[in-house]
């Protein structure tokens, strides 16, 4: 089919329902790009400061005009800044999402919440013993509850590091030490990047570029690892299931539910409340067949992982599930969620719900979500989208694509298992070369790149060079349409990555989770790491946000790089009115933290760069190896 549309999105169901918008004169995404061009050349260059009202300031980029601003700072300085507030902000977003969850998990522990329980006890039992907390003859609640505690010192700044940190290889802690990165409290290196920002703190850019490490890695082993494994512990550690994906997720006699934005605290509810007897007997007096729930961003991925529920699209998708025209309520916690998305609602019967204090949309219905009372609002919120249903015009109906079959559910834990209880087997199939390395495929959607072509086409040519592919977030859902995620896409991958995923029945590319889960990355690289007695800059690993678009990702960026993972973005940063920063990025870093970034907006080349760099990795390691140079860049 031939669409003016192909240049936004590679997908079917995406251009079938941006064709509706057009006909409809219905705004997205793609619309206010366009309107927003040209970009203004200074802030996509990080050249431009807003830090003080002696400002706003930039610098001329030619060398013509002012190449200081007006307390001094020149172009290095001012990128700098720009950056390390960058990686604060998506720093941010990850630890106080992991916070949350801690105080609903400490609610928990005192008994003091509905709709939540201790699902994975064992787990929970393992953590405290990382965290030095008995569990000796003492009740779940007991430990919980200590837990609890030990964690929330994390996010204040008594402590040296965080701790989580027992996690980390030796050698890569004790460089970390030298350097003076160890991340010490989540909201203090929060705290203190935007302290060293103010006007007149540290002048020195390469100072404030290794504070941003430190502040990314108080995101990967502090905020979001907390929230990682405590949503395990109370939401379930997820193991591989069946579920499916895109548009075609959504029922035309079915009550339909859209849950958007990132913390599973609500949308896990959600879920059970949906399968309330009272709640189905409700949709079904009402004239549905029942109640769907469908996922966007990265509480479906959440939900995903762990009940199998189906979901309905990534970041580009959130506008146009509501033109389907048979959403019902689309529940929104946080973060990616467009302000759009109410005015678009209002075109259709679709009900717009906030749930969250923090993050209020004005012309949507809001309905605070207190863990005191979690089962209830989930509830209410289920009711609310069967009173919406009513309000369907039955005949608008437009589903444009069959859903796509995926698999799921590959936590750590999981993959161990599938590996029969260590990490020896992938290493023995990385040691003999059936599987060359592993790559994180992450991230988000962003407009300037057509929809999924990044992720899509990165993973493939990776699968196909024996390179096992692990994805989280957005990149989930682009890898899932593709049929990347069944066990028979085996027979996409290269012969050695095929007989091993044959082998363990799994597909080749993983989904590990939600983009806080990007920690479950973290903690394999650090295992096989420990395995192999080296440090995780030595291993063939290699990381990739194809169309990152979000502050977090920066932050993200930022803690696999200071991992040790080599890592390719698609999207430049705003940091080339600096040539001194982009040299450290894209350079220097790697004499420093055994890591550095690359960016290619091309995903072809992107996969000859992850290639070369992880054949280089096993030649370093005296495995077999192609020589880097000699593979060709297209
Ligand atoms: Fe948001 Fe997490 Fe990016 Fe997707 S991948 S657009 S951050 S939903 Ni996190
Ligand atoms: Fe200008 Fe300096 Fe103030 Fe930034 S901090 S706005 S460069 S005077």
């Amino acid at each position: 089919m031939n669409s003016r549309f192909r240049q936004w999105t590679i997908q079917e169901d995406a251009i079938r329902m941006l064709e509706y918008a057009e006909e409809r004169r219905i705004e997205t995404v793609w619309d206010r790009l366009a309107q927003q061009q040209p970009h203004c050349g200074y802030c996509e260059m990080g050249l431009s400061c807003r830090n003080c009202v002696m400002g706003p300031c930039r610098i001329d980029p030619f060398g013509e005009g002012p190449q200081k601003g007006v307390c001094g700072a020149g172009a290095d300085l001012i990128v700098a800044r720009n950056l390390g507030r960058t990686i604060a902000a998506g720093a941010s977003s990850h630890s106080d999402h992991g916070r949350d969850i801690l105080e609903t998990f400490h609610a928990l522990a005192h008994g003091k919440t509905t709709g939540y329980q201790i699902t994975d006890a064992a787990k929970l039992r393992r953590l405290a013993t990382e965290w030095n907390i008995p569990t000796d003859g003492r009740s779940v609640q007991e430990i919980a509850r200590d837990l609890a505690e030990a964690m929330m010192e994390d996010f204040g700044s008594r402590k040296s590091r965080l701790g989580f940190l027992n996690r980390v290889p030796q050698p890569r802690l004790e460089l970390w030490d030298r350097l003076g990165i160890t991340p010490r409290g989540i909201d203090r290196e929060n705290v203190e990047m935007l302290h060293r920002t103010h006007m007149g703190v540290d002048s020195d850019y390469v100072n404030l570029l290794l504070h941003g490490l430190r502040t990314g890695l108080s995101d990967g082993w502090g905020g979001s690892m907390i929230a990682t494994e405590l949503s395990d512990v109370m939401f379930g550690t997820p193991t591989p299931r069946m579920s499916y994906i895109n548009l075609g997720a959504l029922k035309p006699d079915h009550v339909n539910i859209a849950l958007h934005g990132h913390n599973p605290m609500l949308s896990s509810v959600i879920v059970q409340a949906a399968q309330d007897p009272e709640m189905v007997a409700l949709a079904k007096e009402k004239g549905a067949a029942g109640i769907n729930l469908v996922g966007l961003c990265c509480t479906g991925n959440e939900i995903l992982m762990r009940r199998g529920v189906p979901m309905a699209g990534n970041h580009l998708i959130q506008e146009l599930v509501i033109m389907t025209g048979i959403l019902d309520a689309m529940v929104v916690d946080y973060q990616c969620i467009m302000p759009s998305l109410v005015d678009i609602a209002r075109c259709f019967h679709t009900r717009m719900i906030t749930t969250f204090d923090k993050a209020k949309f004005p012309g949507a219905t809001h309905i605070s979500f207190e863990s005191h009372r979690a089962y209830e609002t989930g509830k209410e919120i289920v009711r609310q989208g069967i009173e919406a249903f009513l309000q369907r015009d039955s005949q608008a109906a437009r589903i444009p694509v069959e859903p796509v079959a995926m698999m799921t559910g590959f936590s750590v834990e999981a993959i161990l298992q599938a590996l029969g209880g260590t990490p020896e087997p992938l290493i023995a199939a990385i040691k003999e070369g059936a599987i060359r390395g592993a790559a994180g495929v992450i991230g988000c959607n962003n407009p300037k790149i057509p929809q999924d072509y990044g992720h899509i086409t990165l993973t493939r040519r990776l699968i196909e060079n024996d390179i096992l592919v692990v994805v989280t977030g957005c990149s989930t859902v682009a890898n899932a349409k593709a049929g990347h995620m069944v066990p028979e896409a085996a027979d996409l991958a290269g012969p050695g990555l095929r007989s091993v995923c044959k082998a363990l029945g799994i597909p080749p590319v993983l989904h590990l989770g939600s983009c806080v889960d990007n920690s479950r990355i973290l903690v394999l690289a650090a295992a096989l790491a420990n395995s192999l007695g080296v440090d995780i800059d030595q291993l063939p690993l290699a990381g990739a946000a194809p169309e990152w678009y979000s502050e977090k990702a920066v932050a993200i960026g930022a803690y696999v790089v200071a991992s040790g993972i080599f890592t390719v973005l698609g999207v430049f940063p705003p940091i080339l009115g600096s040539k001194n920063v982009v040299q450290i990025l894209t350079d220097d870093l790697e004499k420093v933290v055994g890591a550095k970034f690359a960016v290619e907006p091309d995903p072809e080349r992107a996969a000859v760069l992850i290639r070369r760099h992880i054949e280089g990795r096993r030649k370093a390691l005296g495995l077999s190896y192609v020589e880097p140079e000699s593979i060709p860049m297209p």
